[in-house]
């Protein structure tokens, strides 16, 4: 039986984190979220067991701040070495309204620096679909997807994806 509880733990670890095959197409990353200057992200939203259903390839499982949408919370994307990315896409459908309103998205390039690739708004969002094209394709080590305004509903990612 332990044996067994083991073999099932690594299966469960083997399926999460950036060893996670992506969607074809997509570059896999780790996400993780947590808040900058403002009152703390709940302890539930900064779960890795939660953070995984943004990108578990179900739009029906979601990630979501489990509160009001805050200025200074964010999502990080960590890649495997600085691939390069050129679209960020994220899908708040099955949560209707719980897409960002204001936000900025920063990049690690692979130098270390970071950079800022722009502000954006609502006008970025589709029926619930966020979508982010960069001016140019970018070389990045980490991607940020920051509030930049608050909310009075929660943040929810069905599913994330980087091409
Ligand atoms: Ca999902």
């Amino acid at each position: 039986m332990k044996i067994l509880f083991i073999v099932l733990l690594a299966a469960v670890f083997a399926a999460g984190g950036c060893g996670k095959p992506a969607a074809p197409g997509t570059i896999p990353f780790d996400l993780h979220a947590d808040s900058l200057g403002v009152e703390p992200m709940p302890e539930n939203a900064k779960l890795a067991a939660n953070l995984d259903k943004a990108h578990d390839g179900l739009e029906s499982t979601r990630w979501t701040t489990f509160g009001p949408m805050r200025n200074g919370y964010f999502v990080e994307m960590t890649f495997d070495g600085a691939p390069e990315v050129s679209e960020l896409i994220f899908d708040a459908r099955p949560s209707g309204l719980d897409y960002p309103r204001e936000f900025t998205v920063e990049l690690v390039n692979p130098d270390g620096d970071w950079e800022n690739l722009g502000f954006y708004d609502e006008s970025t969002t589709d029926d619930g679909i966020t979508t982010v094209t960069f001016d140019n394709p970018r070389e990045a080590q980490r991607l940020v997807i920051r509030l930049t305004s608050d909310a009075n509903f929660w943040w929810s990612i069905h599913e994330i994806s980087v091409r």
